[in-house]
């Protein structure tokens, strides 16, 4: 129900409408405003955590004066709106981003100086939103900046974790887990208790014909849990657009508060019923490309389509269009296959609830949602077995079966010899039990369905959806390149380089329009340019020493190489290539003479990253990593020649400290098994070199910037299959340079050789299903091409500034502008006052 002012009566509420600071004055009495009545803290009553939330309040204010603008005009102009289905996204932290995107960070620095504090530390205090576990959710972050910055009428729907990804804490060189409760001090967020919606589970179907002797099927009985909305302002950079981002949030429904148990005394299990619905959205899964099937992942998946289908639908029949019309002001991108039930949920919604013909339904469905894949590793793909799904949402297995019983008839039609095809393509899987497979439900239910590179959309069409491109045609097929955001990871990141390329290019209109970049290479010789380009890069080096020495207690040598892999902890990812390699490159320079030892180029090696929880291999990884810097941080043979650093719980908000300060980053997957990787494009953005597998977007980045411009190594995806299948019958010869490496580990020279042996004997033993063995020496070999590249400062400085200056293409605006015009159909609405 909308209850507005009426019309005679609205001037009386215009005159008195809030608005916003527009100079540091005006800015200073928000802040203290904010402090004194908001926070009920006073002049002696001040620490920085103070200034941070009423500074944040200060700065919220204005983001929902431009909110409610946005979502008025919005709803006004009647457009058609995007809305981002995605269970993760990685935020980090907001104060900073809002500052720079309404423009007032100069400001905010003056006012909070003339109060005694400093910017820096003020910004500091924030505590990162990290709804997500890597990429995936990061990228959803970057799209949420891109659309408001385009002035794109877009919505985020997502789930409001009361735990993000956990804190990941190193105790005796081990991971451990610790619950990252977030929402303590969130002031960006905005319950709308106002918005609830209740979401069913379990129960079963009746069927019955009603009066025109149709057959209906109802939905009944089963528990009812309530979905409330929280709201998170989304700042354009530079325009009035404020997005949303709508989270749910789980809440035992009203009605469901068990009144009977209550009265009876029992009131501490009613209680429990209440924290049971509570559960739902308690937490993130932790799992980096891996799906376990369990039920509570489930109903997070469908609580969150429910509510999120029901809130569209809604908001779509305010307009009284007709329902063919749908399409035409909704468009749905599936983060992944996590949320393809909202396409069985909308399907449900307009047989069951609005009535219309299944082949009607249908058609507005499929126009309606588009599909995003990120990975073809197999353990990735989403199935929920056919009973766990029959009890949970009995109508929804229903139309599944509907849903995949016409699919097959015109499969069938189409390759009528073809018996083998029709099981390959069915969407449940003929195993014990039968699985539902989600990703073959979202190929079905969209009318597009893109990869995130050029590889991985090929790999995509080439073998994992090879069936469904002879069924639909290649149209169906599209890639569209990941991309980041200039604002958060150039501008926000690296205020230094910022400042230094909009002093060359006259401005900052490269932070919306990347490709200017490509006027630095004018300056590519300009010696003075390169010198405050190489004093940039020092200093950021130095600010991670900084931030490295406080939280590790490690000194590193800025001179040295830094050479840095962060991003989660995998297998396909490699960081156990990585970590052989930095045993590999101590090894040697302990065999070295005094002589030989004065041409080494010092390198810190720099890791950091989760692993699941569950998943051993990745912490036993992890586990080497911290026992290789133990010994080598302490041996006096090689003092600063190398040093290893593990920084403890990687974020978001570590990442903008640790991206500036590369000189080199590994991007060093198997070939075929990293879908795009985003990191590597940040890292190069911000002048640091890459060494890199021919995999994912590495191979775009190459085309961009040059092959002399990257250090390329290892197997290419084309070979992949072959090696494993070679290893798989016995041909496998472990490396010798890498033989030396597994003979140090198995001496105890890290500790208990034990404690590794899972690790290596996965290469010597089990297959070397990533391929560590077969690149290690390729590896090594281009390592060494790094060091003497380093060493001819001028032609690496070269190197760094002609990246950066093509790199326009990885701007996530590029990417949703392809999205716009490709898959959603939707235009850019400019907010005026
Ligand atoms: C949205 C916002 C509301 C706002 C209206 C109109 O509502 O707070 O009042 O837009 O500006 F959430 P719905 O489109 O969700 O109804
Ligand atoms: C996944 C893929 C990455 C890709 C991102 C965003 O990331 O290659 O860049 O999605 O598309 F694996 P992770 O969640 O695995 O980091």
């Amino acid at each position: 129900v909308e209850a507005s002012i009426p019309e005679p009566l609205r001037e009386a509420w215009r005159k008195y409408s809030a608005s916003e600071f527009t100079n540091k004055e005006e800015f200073e009495k928000e802040l203290v405003r904010h402090i004194e009545t908001t926070l009920a803290r006073s002049l002696y009553n001040c620490d920085e955590n103070a200034a941070y939330s009423g500074t944040a309040l200060a700065f919220r204010d204005r983001l929902i004066i431009e909110w409610n603008k946005t979502q008025q005009r919005q709803t006004f102009t009647d457009q058609k709106r995007v809305y981002y289905l995605s269970l993760e996204f990685l935020m980090g932290r907001a104060l900073d981003n809002a500052m720079l995107n309404v423009g007032m960070k100069d400001a905010a620095r003056d006012g909070l100086s003339d109060l005694g504090f400093r910017i820096e530390d003020v910004i500091a205090q924030e505590h990162d939103a990290a709804l997500g576990n890597g990429g995936l959710g990061r990228l959803a972050a970057c799209f949420l900046d891109s659309m408001a910055t385009l002035n794109y009428p877009a919505w985020g729907y997502g789930l409001r974790y009361r735990y993000g990804i956990f804190k990941q804490e190193i105790v005796n060189g081990y991971q451990m887990e610790v619950p990252d409760y977030w929402l303590d001090n969130n002031p960006w967020e905005f319950p709308r208790h106002e918005i609830t919606v209740d979401i069913q589970f379990y129960g079963r179907v009746k069927n019955h014909q009603n009066e025109n002797g149709k057959v209906v099927h109802t939905w009944e009985d089963g528990e009812i849990v309530q979905a409330v909305a929280y709201d998170v302002p989304i700042p354009g950079y530079g325009t009035k657009t404020t997005n949303n981002l709508r989270l749910w949030s789980s809440k035992a429904s009203s009605g469901e508060f068990d009144f009977q148990k209550f009265n009876a005394g029992d009131y501490e299990s009613a209680v429990a019923d209440q924290q049971n619905a509570e559960t739902i959205s308690a937490v993130l899964y932790p799992n980096d490309n891996l799906e376990r099937g369990k039920e509570l992942r489930l109903k997070q998946q469908y609580f969150w389509c429910a509510a999120s289908l029901f809130d569209i639908v809604r908001r779509f029949k305010k307009t009284r269009r007709a329902w063919n019309e749908f399409p035409d002001q909704v468009a749905i991108q599936l983060n992944d296959t996590h949320p393809t039930l909202a396409i069985v949920e909308l399907q449900r919604i307009l047989i069951d609830e609005e009535g219309l013909e299944w082949d009607e339904a249908w058609n507005i469905v499929t126009k309606t949602f588009g599909y995003t894949n990120h990975t073809v590793l197999p353990e990735a793909l989403e199935k929920w077995s056919v009973p766990l799904m029959q009890n949970l949402l009995p109508r929804h297995l229903q139309l599944i079966y509907d849903i995949n019983l016409f699919f097959l008839q015109t499969v069938e039609k189409r390759f009528p010899k073809d018996r083998e095809m029709l099981s390959r393509v069915s969407i449940i899987e003929e195993s014990h039990p039968k699985m539902v497979r989600m990703a073959y439900l979202a190929i079905i239910g969209s009318h597009k369905v893109n990869g995130v590179a050029e590889l991985h959309s090929d790999l995509l069409k080439t073998t994992l959806f090879k069936d469904f491109v002879e069924i639909y045609g290649p149209d169906r097929f599209t890639n569209v390149t990941n991309g980041v955001t200039p604002r958060r990871w150039l501008h926000q990141a690296n205020p230094l380089l910022s400042a230094l390329i909009a002093e060359k290019l006259g401005g900052h209109e490269f932070l919306t329009d990347l490709t200017l970049l490509d006027k630095l290479e004018a300056f590519v010789d300009d010696k003075d340019f390169r010198h405050e380009w190489a004093h940039i890069k020092t200093m950021n080096k130095l600010r991670l020493a900084k931030f490295i020495k406080s939280t590790t207690g490690h000194e590193v040598d800025p001179n040295s190489l830094f050479d840095i892999q962060v991003k989660r902890i995998h297998e396909y990812k490699r960081q156990q290539l990585n970590i052989f390699g930095v045993i590999h490159r101590y090894l040697t320079i302990k065999d070295m003479s005094a002589e030989e030892k004065k041409k080494v180029v010092p390198r810190v090696s720099i890791f950091g990253g989760k692993a699941a929880p569950g998943y051993w291999m990745a912490k036993t990884i992890i586990h080497l990593i911290n026992k290789v810097a133990d010994v080598v941080n302490k041996d006096a043979d090689i003092g600063n020649l190398l040093k290893v650093i593990f920084i403890e719980d990687y974020n978001v908000s570590k990442a903008e400290i640790i991206c500036p300060a590369s000189d080199l980053s590994e991007h060093i997957s198997t070939a075929g098994t990293e879908g795009s990787g985003t990191s590597n494009m940040k890292f190069v953005m911000n002048g640091g070199l890459i060494i890199g597998t021919c995999d994912g977007a590495n191979i775009e980045i190459t085309r961009e910037i040059g092959e002399n411009n990257i250090f390329l190594f290892g197997n290419l995806a084309e070979d992949v299959e072959e090696l494993r299948h070679r290893h798989f019958y016995g041909d496998f010869q472990l490396d010798p340079q890498l033989a030396k490496v597994f003979a140090a580990i198995k001496s105890n020279m890290f500790g208990d050789a034990a404690d590794f042996s899972a690790l290596t004997a996965s290469i010597e033993e089990h297959g070397d299903y990533y391929l560590v063995s077969d690149d290690f020496n390729s590896y090594i070999t281009t390592h060494g091409m790094v060091d003497e590249a380093f060493k001819n400062k001028e032609e690496w400085l070269a190197k760094s500034i002609t990246s950066v200056a093509r790199m326009g293409f990885f701007s996530t605006d590029r990417v949703i502008n392809e999205y716009a015009d490709s898959i959603w159909n939707v235009e850019p609405l400019e907010i005026k006052d």
